[in-house]
């Protein structure tokens, strides 16, 4: 572990520190001086336990827009250390500050997520996490220098050439979106160097992926392949991770975020173990806090001690944005759960697109795959129609799949995978 006291700390106690911290942010957001902040603290009273949380007002993400640049900030601008921002659908990007000291919990909580994966001072890590505006790469990589690793800062994109690197420079773990995973594994076997990888361990998020992802990543890589999880808002990676011995539930390091879940669309928690939309507080960030922050993703607690001995908040991993599940014929799908079936099949590569078709009034959904081996093409009817069993059967609703040949699906080596397309005219959304 990196920080072995705080990660085991007693439950109560971690209670008593989070009461401390929540009510010392309280009281410093209340004195502030910024019309944001007064606004927002304007009804809020003192803390004196984390429950008094439920009290405080929401934040959501068209606050950061209504306020760009800077208007969320606690301290000046000039005081801060560092920027980061996503990108935005509608033009603005979302940015977010960060002090000297957000640095450093920002290290330190990637160095737990690394360390969680079993890495050791002694490796090479190789990140092919985009750096620059994107949280991924410089938040990994802080966090790879705290452990002590010998960081290979690849970044993203180059396929090729970073299946190379990984085999020529022995990196033990490596971090980057499953999607790019995927792809790079299939670089790797095409060029003949799966042999000379000796990877151990896969850091993988920043895009929802399922169970099904994880087997056929391990098979592929012959690594642990693990989940992490964060949001720029938050800080970037290191929110929440997965550690080797207690894969399928992450935790959430709530001594920094601390976590609610509550009815999507709605402000009530809902019973603890059910589905829900996650909603964070930043107990200890400085530069531009969060105060129950509503992510727009999908999870829900999982109330069972891991083997490890850590002690946060578990979470189940993310099974999607509230706003990517579709409704179709009014049953709520989440692309996940296509992931899984397709992922399923072994005739297949994994490799998928979503085509919600919506040229008619009720909508449609197809599922585009694509054979793993040529050999099967006089076969294509059957795994069609067993895919379509496969899915109908899961989901509940009928869905049109069409089995393409191999590689005839579109890789993506930058960023998140898109995986969902809508079609509203006669042109092919994929292209
Ligand atoms: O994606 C930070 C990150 C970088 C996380 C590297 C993990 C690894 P944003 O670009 O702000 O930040 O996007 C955050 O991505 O609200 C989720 O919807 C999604 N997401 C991130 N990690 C996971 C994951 C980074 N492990 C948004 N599983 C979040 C599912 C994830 N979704």
């Amino acid at each position: 572990m990196f920080q072995p006291e705080l990660e085991t700390m007693d439950p109560a106690a971690r209670k008593r520190l989070q009461t401390d911290r929540l009510s010392g942010l309280v009281d410093r957001l209340k004195s502030l001086n910024v019309p944001y902040w007064r606004e927002k603290m304007s009804s809020v009273g003192f803390v004196t336990s984390i429950d008094d949380i439920a009290e405080l007002p929401f934040t959501v993400k068209s606050e950061l827009r209504d306020t760009y640049p800077y208007g969320m900030l606690t301290m000046p601008i000039e005081e801060c250390a560092r920027i980061h921002a996503s990108s935005g659908t509608s033009g603005k990007p979302t940015v977010v500050a960060y002090s000297k000291d957000d640095l450093r919990v920002f290290a330190d909580v990637n160095a737990r997520s690394i360390t969680c994966a079993g890495a050791r001072p002694d490796d090479i890590f190789h990140i092919a996490y985009g750096y620059g505006l994107f949280t991924g790469g410089l938040g990994l990589h802080g966090g790879a220098e705290m452990v002590g690793v010998t960081v290979v800062p690849a970044s993203g994109g180059n396929s090729a050439f970073q299946a190379g690197l990984l085999a020529d420079l022995g990196a033990r773990g490596f971090c980057c979106t499953p999607s790019f995973a995927v792809l790079l594994g299939e670089r790797a076997i095409e060029l003949g160097l799966m042999d000379q990888i000796k990877a151990e361990y896969a850091i993988l998020g920043a895009e929802p992926w399922s169970e099904a992802m994880r087997i056929k990543i391990e098979e592929m890589w012959g690594v642990d392949a693990l989940d992490i999880y964060g949001l720029s808002e938050i800080i970037g990676p290191g929110v929440m991770m997965e550690s080797v011995q207690a894969k399928g539930a992450p935790f959430i390091y709530d001594d920094h975020f601390y976590p609610e879940i509550i009815e999507p669309g709605g402000d009530d928690p809902v019973p603890r173990g059910d589905y829900g939309e996650l909603v964070i507080t930043t107990l200890t960030k400085e530069a531009q806090p969060m105060i129950r922050y509503r992510t727009g993703d999908v999870t829900r607690f999982v109330d069972e001690p891991s083997a490890c001995g850590r002690t946060f908040q578990r979470l189940d991993r993310i099974s999607g944005r509230v706003d990517d599940m579709l409704i179709i014929r009014g049953v709520n799908v989440f692309p996940s759960a296509i992931e899984a079936v397709v992922l399923d099949d072994d005739a297949l590569t994994g490799q998928y697109a979503i085509i919600v078709d919506r040229r008619e009034a009720m909508a449609n959904l197809e599922v585009r795959c694509e054979l793993a081996d040529a050999a099967d093409l006089p076969q294509r009817d059957d795994i069609r129609d067993s895919l379509e069993r496969e899915l109908n059967a899961t989901l509940r609703i009928r869905v049109d799949v069409v089995v393409g040949e191999p590689h005839s699906l579109p890789r993506q080596e930058v960023g998140k995978a898109k995986r969902v397309f809508t079609r509203t005219g006669d042109d092919d959304p994929i292209g």
